[in-house]
């Protein structure tokens, strides 16, 4: 089923000079890149993505993190898009990620971990709906389409 979905490449993605070779991955893959942006996030912001965090020991530090630099915001579109980005980026906890992964490559720390991205169908659209507006989302035909995506999907 074709889903779109969001992404962050976080602040220590970005200051490690890593959000090319980030991104290439998932458009490798075969993902369409359908929005994507250099964002200075402010408190009510990352306190409103992070919100399910909210009574977590780490939330502060989550937020101080995540504000602390631009990111690059990213909607990416494509069959199974939500668990195909998951397992790109690989494990919450780097140590525990696999190798190949984003994390399980580029990161040692899990609150340090590059990437963000939706867990689910509705987390998808609630951040895809924080995070772009309508107009900068984009819907356009790729000429490798039909080289990556079974007819029909
Ligand atoms: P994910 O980002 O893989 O969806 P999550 O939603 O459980 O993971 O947590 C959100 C982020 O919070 C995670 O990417 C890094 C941070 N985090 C999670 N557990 C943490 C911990 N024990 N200490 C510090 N930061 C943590
Ligand atoms: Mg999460």
């Amino acid at each position: 089923m074709t889903e779109r979905t969001l992404v962050l490449i976080k602040p220590d993605g970005v200051q490690r000079l890593l959000v090319g070779r980030i991104l290439a991955r998932y458009e490798e893959r075969g993902l369409k890149l359908i929005g994507l942006k250099l964002v200075q996030v402010d408190r009510q912001l990352a306190e409103r993505h992070y919100a399910v965090h909210r009574e977590k020991p780490f939330f502060d530090g989550l937020v101080e993190f995540i504000t602390s630099g631009p990111l690059v915001a990213l909607a990416l579109e494509g069959p199974n898009a939500i668990a195909v980005i998951r397992s790109t980026n690989g494990a919450t906890r780097p140590w525990e990620a696999a190798p190949g992964t984003v994390r399980g490559d580029f990161a040692l720390e899990v609150a340090q971990n590059i990437v963000h991205a939706s867990d689910g169908p509705d987390t998808a659209e609630a951040e895809l709906a924080l995070w772009f507006r309508p107009d900068e989302l984009h819907s356009y035909e790729r000429e490798i389409d039909r080289w990556v995506v079974a007819p029909g999907d």
